[in-house]
C-alpha cells in the first residue's frame, strides 16, 4: 500500500509538470481527487492494511494527498492571469435590452404583521413564535380545555393521526404560546406570538380555513382589565394610524376570566368583532408554572386577516391568499 501511494505520488507530479495550460490542471484534479478519483479509490483499499500499520498508512496517505493537493492548486494559481486575460477578451454586448422584470412588493398580510410587532415591541412585548402543528395538550387541554370541553366545537380543526400517543393538531389560535411562554420565560412576562392558525370551518367572505392571529400576553402583579384597555387602545390606534375606538363586550372564553370579545369601530361597517381577550385564568396560570395568587395578567388575540381588511376595505378574505397580482399590486 505504501508503494503504491508512492508511485501514485510519482505519476501525479510527472503529469503536472508537463502540463501547459488551465483546463489540464483542472482535469488533473478530476482524475485524481474527486469522488471517482485515484486517491480515493486507492484509499478505499486501507481497510485491507493489517490493522497494526493501518494508522500509519492512513496518515501516510491524507499527508501526501494533503501536499500534492497543494502542488496542484498552486500550479493552477499560475494561471490566474491567463483566466482574467480571456475574460477581458470576450467581447460582451452591454447594450442587448433585457426583459422587463417587475419588482414585486411585500404582502400586505406581512406589512400588517411587522407594522403590529414594532408596535408591541415599543410597549416592551418581545416576539414569540410557536408550532404551527401544535399538541393538544397546548392548544386546548393547558388552556382550561379539556377533552369534554363544549368550547372545542366552536375551533374544529384537523387532527394530526397521532396513532394512539398524545394528539397533534393544526393550532386554531396562537393562544398555545401562552403557556410555553410561562414555562419558558416565567414572570413578569410581556410577549406576543402572530402567525398561521387553521380551522375546519366553510369559507366565505369573512371566514378562510387558513388565517393569521396576533396573540399578547401580559404576566405581572396587580393588573386589571384597565392595563388590558389601555394596551390594546394604543396598539389599534398606531396601527391604524389615527383614533380608533374599540370597546369590550363580556365574552366566553375558558382560558380568560373575566373573558370579553374585542369590537373596533369602523365608519363603513359600524362596530366590527376582531378578537377575544380577558384576563388569565388561574388554571392557565398553574398551567405555566407560576403562582395565581402572585400573578395576573391579560391575554387578547386578534385576526389580524379582519384588521387588514377593515385597514384597506377588502371586501373578500380569500383575495388575501389567492395570488391574485390584479389585487397584490394595489398595495
Ligand atoms: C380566539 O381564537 C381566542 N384564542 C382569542 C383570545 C385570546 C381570547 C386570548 C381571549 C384571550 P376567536 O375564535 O373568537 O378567539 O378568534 C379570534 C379572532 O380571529 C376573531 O375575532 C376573528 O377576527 C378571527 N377569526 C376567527 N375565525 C376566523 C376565520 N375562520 N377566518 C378569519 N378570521 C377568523
Amino acid at each position: 500500500m505504501q508503494e503504491k501511494i508512492q508511485q501514485l505520488k510519482e505519476q501525479l507530479l510527472q503529469e503536472l509538470e508537463q502540463i501547459k495550460e488551465a483546463q489540464a490542471v483542472i482535469d488533473l484534479q478530476e482524475k485524481y481527487f474527486s469522488k471517482k478519483g485515484l486517491f480515493t479509490t486507492l484509499s478505499k483499499d486501507l481497510k485491507d492494511v493489517a490493522d497494526d500499520i493501518r494508522p500509519k498508512v492512513g496518515a501516510l496517505l491524507h499527508d501526501v494527498k494533503t501536499q500534492l493537493q497543494a502542488d496542484v492548486a498552486q500550479k493552477l494559481s499560475t494561471y490566474g492571469d491567463v483566466l482574467k486575460t480571456s475574460f477581458q477578451d470576450a467581447w460582451i454586448d452591454t447594450s442587448i435590452a433585457t426583459p422587463d422584470y417587475k419588482l414585486g412588493n411585500i404582502h400586505p398580510m406581512s406589512v400588517m404583521m411587522q407594522e403590529l410587532e414594532d408596535a408591541f415591541s415599543a410597549m416592551g412585548f418581545m416576539t414569540l413564535d410557536g408550532p404551527e402543528i401544535e399538541s393538544d395538550y397546548y392548544n386546548f387541554e393547558a388552556l382550561n380545555m379539556p377533552s369534554w370541553h363544549p368550547a372545542r366545537d366552536s375551533q374544529d380543526t384537523f387532527y394530526v393521526d397521532s396513532k394512539g400517543k398524545c394528539p397533534w393538531v393544526m393550532r386554531t389560535h396562537t393562544s398555545g404560546v401562552q403557556v410555553r411562554a410561562m414555562q419558558k420565560y416565567g414572570a413578569p412576562l410581556r410577549m406576543v406570538a402572530h402567525g398561521r392558525v387553521y380551522r375546519n370551518e366553510a369559507t366565505d367572505i369573512t371566514h378562510d380555513h387558513t388565517f393569521h392571529q396576533i396573540e399578547g400576553l401580559l404576566i405581572d402583579k396587580n393588573i386589571s382589565v384597565a392595563h388590558l384597555i389601555g394596551t390594546l387602545q394604543e396598539l389599534i390606534s398606531t396601527v391604524y394610524k389615527k383614533d380608533v375606538k374599540i370597546r369590550l363586550r363580556p365574552g366566553y372564553f375558558p382560558f380568560v376570566e373575566p373573558g370579553f370579545e374585542l369590537d373596533m369601530y369602523s365608519d363603513e361597517l359600524g362596530w366590527v368583532e376582531i378578537g377575544g381577550a380577558g384576563m388569565v385564568h388561574p388554571h392557565v396560570i398553574t398551567a405555566g408554572g407560576l403562582d395565581p395568587n402572585e400573578y395576573q395578567g391579560f391575554a387578547f388575540g386578534m385576526g389580524v386577516t379582519r384588521l387588514l381588511m377593515l385597514k384597506y376595505k377588502i371586501s373578500d378574505i380569500r383575495l388575501l391568499s389567492s395570488a391574485d397580482i390584479r389585487f397584490l399590486q394595489q398595495f
